[in-house]
């Protein structure tokens, strides 16, 4: 077997000077809850999300602080040990036979500690590390090695979770989704397209060449095949027997669960469209990243386009004035918001079909883009934290995030 490695950045993505004290969900917040940072990822590369969870984050200094690793064991946590790491500098590495996980503890001045922890065999091991001296005024190769393994190209993003400290539950597929930050209000009227679920043709998938195969009930002329090709998957599409769209790349990573698709007249031409989907997994909110796959009809011939977007679900499928809109969402951050302090944003954006094609919608409703603060209580309203100016910026940023055409 070849050994296979990759080396994933989990940084924390909130800013913590604003939120480790205080109060981060206004009124409402009380002392009772403590604040935790929590990475959600499969440590141990059995496939399932694993979680390391910091003490309570009273007890962190500039270096950081404790962290628990909790392996995910069926429906229950185990605990695997613990480790000292700041939570914007922790990395992890597979291979075939192990994870590391890498964490940089900053000493005082430049120096610093540069290591990980073995974990094998669900038992983390000691620190073992090197000291370094990074930053300016460092040595080149102590920089090197920190950028190599700290690569912010790569980053990942953790949460800071409130708990009651009580040990983990196994986090719900729906967890950490946009829901409560949704772009309309609770008790907003807006009807949803009808997607149809499609079920894979064939569950008997060759583990080492998966596939999936989709029909529509009812309609054997088309077919809709998805193939694996080393991390990531290609999309064709089949009616008559003849070509309507050539084997396609739809999501360039691997996938954290199943492939699913569904069907519906997008842009009402008559003829069913599809939406294919596929998580890519990663640690917190970032576990919800998923590249959507819109295969939309165009005269004779299909055409793929592919967005990234956060815990897609039907209620991103919206009728406005009789017409099908995709709700897009993005996370961002802004650093200094009117009240001084860093906050977070989910960002929507409306996507309308045009044929083969998508394309930015948001003038079909004067509520997009939205910008709604990803504060600690439901809230569904337009944010005031933020400047026109700041606003343009960011909603420039996430249409930038958009995966557009592969
Ligand atoms: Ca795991
Ligand atoms: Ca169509």
């Amino acid at each position: 077997m070849k050994p296979r490695t990759h080396i994933t950045i989990i940084c924390a993505f909130v800013f913590l000077a604003g939120t480790l004290t205080g109060t981060p969900g206004g009124e409402d917040w009380t002392d009772n809850v403590s604040m935790r940072h929590q990475f959600v990822e499969d440590f141990d590369h059995d496939g399932d999300l694993d979680l390391l969870r910091s003490q309570p984050v009273s007890s962190f200094g500039n270096a950081g602080g404790g962290f628990k690793l909790y392996l995910r064991e069926g429906d229950h946590y185990e605990e695997a040990g613990m480790l000292f790491a700041h939570p914007k500098a922790v990395a992890l590495e597979h291979d075939w036979r192990q994870s590391r996980i890498w964490v940089y503890l900053r000493g005082g001045g430049n120096v610093g500690k540069l290591g990980y922890h073995v974990l094998r065999d669900e038992v983390l091991g000691e620190f073992q590390g090197i000291e370094i001296n990074p930053g300016d005024g460092g040595t080149e190769l102590s920089n090197a090695l920190l950028d190599t393994i700290m690569d912010s190209a790569s980053t990942i993003h953790s949460t800071l979770v409130q708990t009651d400290g009580a040990f983990p539950r196994v986090p719900q597929a729906d967890e950490g989704n946009d829901a409560h930050h949704g772009p309309f209000a609770v008790d907003a009227q807006v009807s949803r397209v009808h997607l149809r679920q499609l079920e894979p043709a064939s569950d008997e998938a060759d583990a080492s060449h998966p596939q999936y195969l989709f029909t529509v009930p009812g309609q054997t002329d088309r077919s809709l095949l998805l193939i694996r090709r080393g991390e990531g998957w290609t999309v064709e599409l089949t009616v008559n027997g003849e070509t309507a769209l050539k084997p396609t790349l739809f999501s360039s990573y691997g996938t954290v669960g199943v492939i699913t698709a569904r069907t519906a007249d997008l842009n009402k031409d008559g003829v069913e469209d599809y939406v294919i989907e596929s998580y890519s997994g990663g640690c917190g909110l970032a576990s919800g990243h998923c590249n959507v796959g819109f295969v939309l009809s165009s005269g004779e011939a299909y055409e793929l386009t592919t967005v990234t977007t956060l815990f897609p679900d039907e209620g991103d499928f919206v009728l406005l004035g009789g017409e099908p809109y995709f709700i897009h969402t993005t996370l961002l951050g802004v650093e200094a918001c009117e009240d001084g302090r860093g906050h977070n944003f989910w960002v929507y954006n409306l996507f309308g079909f045009e044929n083969g094609s998508i394309q930015v919608a948001n003038t079909a409703d004067p509520a997009f883009p939205k910008t709604v603060w990803y504060s600690f209580r439901p809230n569904h309203s337009e944010t005031t934290l933020l400047t026109d100016a700041q606003k343009a910026i960011l909603w420039q940023q996430s249409l930038s995030a958009v995966y557009w055409k592969p």
